[in-house]
């Protein structure tokens, strides 16, 4: 019971940071609706967070910060990072040398950026460092890799203003014959792109802003056990998804996705056989 009130609690206290930063909720296009975002371009609580191995405490000074060890972590989610972000501003007390890696989608994901930080001679200190881009509503995480430290909060910068990026919506069909390398061919209505086990073809920045519950692909081919392999950011390493192709006809094949994949990404999609792709969709999560 203590640990049902104690997580009820956590709840309601965590709810009310969270509405205490600076939540954007957009409205207008209602398909486009991706909920409560965090605005990381104003200053983010690192006690604003939506996991954490490391422990939040209380500084004297009255500030709530998120202390990390080696090892530790934090995990943010929701955040909208509509302008990109080519900067990040982090305020942070070590007592000697310690480094935070700034990473996307896992905590073993790819690094945005790194803060090395000296001794702060236990004062709150604002470090600055390049950041590595990353668009729309994404899931970030602050790993300690060296050292501890306490970090009180966080921002991202931008110079880009708010025009918006041209990215790919990935919920309506996308040809495959637009894709990168994917050459255009035609039978009958249908244009469609080659794919091979030696022509990858890429879409690139395709915003899944509101997450992946399957991915539909049209194909043909007449190759028998000939598999179509998805693959998020760099074509290698274990697919993100796998279909298996066997409409000799153009023909609809449906892969379920247990991910939790948000944010802007390049897709790439490779076959072991040629096969002539039509187009595909994503299925949102809602
Ligand atoms: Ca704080
Ligand atoms: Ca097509």
């Amino acid at each position: 019971m203590k640990g049902r009130v104690y997580v009820a609690l956590s709840l309601i206290v965590f709810s009310m940071s969270f509405l205490a930063q600076n939540m954007i909720v957009t409205a207008g296009d209602q398909r486009r609706y991706t909920g409560p975002t965090l605005d990381p371009y104003s200053e983010i609580q690192a006690e604003t967070n939506f996991f954490n191995t490391g422990d939040e405490i209380r500084e004297k000074d009255g500030r709530r910060v998120v202390s990390l060890d080696k090892g530790e972590y934090f995990r943010v989610k929701d955040v909208n990072f509509d302008r990109g972000m080519d900067s990040m501003t982090i305020t942070v007390k070590a007592d000697s040398p310690a480094c935070i890696k700034v990473r996307k989608d896992d905590v073993n994901g790819k690094d945005l950026g790194c803060f090395m930080i000296n001794g702060t001679k236990g004062k709150y200190i604002p470090y600055t460092e390049e950041m590595n881009d990353i668009w729309g509503k994404s899931v970030i995480y602050f790993v300690c890799s060296f050292g501890s430290c306490s970090i009180d909060y966080w921002k991202a910068g931008s110079d880009r203003g708010s025009e918006p990026k041209d990215v790919i919506n990935p919920y309506k069909i996308v040809e495959a014959e637009t894709m990168e390398n994917a050459g255009c061919f035609v039978e009958g209505d249908t244009a469609y792109a080659a794919i091979s086990d030696e022509r990858t073809l890429v879409a690139r920045n395709v915003d899944f802003s509101e997450g992946i519950s399957d991915i539909e692909v049209i194909t043909q081919t007449r190759w028998y056990n000939t598999e179509m392999y998805i693959y998020i950011d760099e074509p290698y390493g274990p697919p993100f998804s796998k279909l298996l192709l066997r409409s000799q006809r153009f023909g609809s094949c449906i892969a379920h996705i247990s991910s939790d994949l948000t944010g802007v990404h390049d897709v790439y999609f490779k076959t072991n056989n040629p096969v002539d792709f039509d187009s595909w969709i994503a299925y949102s999560q809602k």
